[in-house]
């Protein structure tokens, strides 16, 4: 019998394990974090993400936050391809949890950002966005540190960054994979590039001898600083890969409310889909 998502603030991580967390973070700039959430709980967060993604593709005030890759070589018609994705390739809402507020109430929200807590301190939720990568899609995330991406690029102490994935992931499906020990090297060169979406990016080009991938099965996540050195992989599994990502520091909520007050917030979307039932 499927048991109901907790509402819970508590972590689900024996003595040991949030220990050996604790010290991956510290030593590699990373951590797997396998079980912490039930397949239930996870499907909440799908479940709400997947309707918000149609909604926002509706919603013109929500369509900048909303970042789509067109699918290149075949027709979005085929079969399997981009499925569940309305053909594209790639899609990315930034702000999810502005636009959806439902799901700052799910056990996967509190869970993390008890767990974000109790590793960083006082920390709160300054970013958080979705990834989607189609059945077989053509994207892959370079590498990059995230701190690249920042306008403020210095070190960013008891920043941590949530990457949840909403179903099983193996390199095939484009799982995290990281630079052990990258994190306390300085911020790498990056080379700006168009992505296929027609939004800037960063790329890195370390050497990516010994880098580590981390299969999980559904309800773990992994979590990274934001000078960790990672990259995903494309899809080529015949499913989507989705992901979660929040991000948590010190001044999050802050730095939220900075951006609410000069509008570059999305405001709930309004739909029936988006609520908690
Ligand atoms: O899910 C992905 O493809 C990459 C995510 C990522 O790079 C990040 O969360 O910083």
């Amino acid at each position: 019998m499927p048991s109901p998502p907790r509402r819970s603030d508590s972590i689900a991580l024996d003595e040991d394990a949030f220990r050996a967390t604790a010290v991956a973070l510290r030593r590699d700039g990373f951590a797997a974090v396998p079980g912490l959430f039930s397949r239930d709980e996870v499907r909440e967060v799908e479940r709400l993400l997947d309707r918000a993604l149609l909604e926002a593709e509706h919603t013109p005030a929500a369509l900048p936050f909303l970042v789509r890759y067109p699918r290149r070589g075949e027709p979005a018609e085929d079969a399997g391809s981009g499925r569940g994705l309305g053909g594209w390739d790639q899609i990315e809402l930034n702000h999810a949890a502005a636009l959806v507020p439902a799901l700052l109430e799910t056990a996967v929200f509190r869970g993390c950002t008890a767990l974000a807590c109790t590793l960083a301190g006082r920390v709160s939720r300054s970013f958080d966005h979705v990834i989607y990568k189609g059945a077989r899609n053509h994207t892959a995330t370079p590498w990059h540190q995230d701190a690249a991406f920042a306008l403020w690029r210095a070190s960013r102490p008891r920043q941590l960054h949530f990457w949840i994935p909403l179903q099983d992931v193996t390199p095939e499906s484009g799982c995290m994979t990281f630079l052990a020990g990258s994190h306390l090297g300085p911020l790498v060169r990056h080379r700006r590039v168009l992505r296929s979406s027609g939004q800037p990016g960063q790329e890195a080009t370390p050497d990516p001898a010994g880098s580590i991938s981390c299969a999980l099965p559904v309800g773990g996540l992994t979590i990274h600083t934001p000078t960790t050195l990672h990259r995903a992989g494309r899809n080529e599994s015949p499913l989507p890969r989705k992901a979660w990502i929040i991000q948590y520091g010190p001044l999050g909520s802050a730095r939220l409310a900075v951006k609410r007050l000069a509008g570059a917030l999305p405001v709930p979307l309004t739909g029936e889909s988006t609520r908690l039932e």
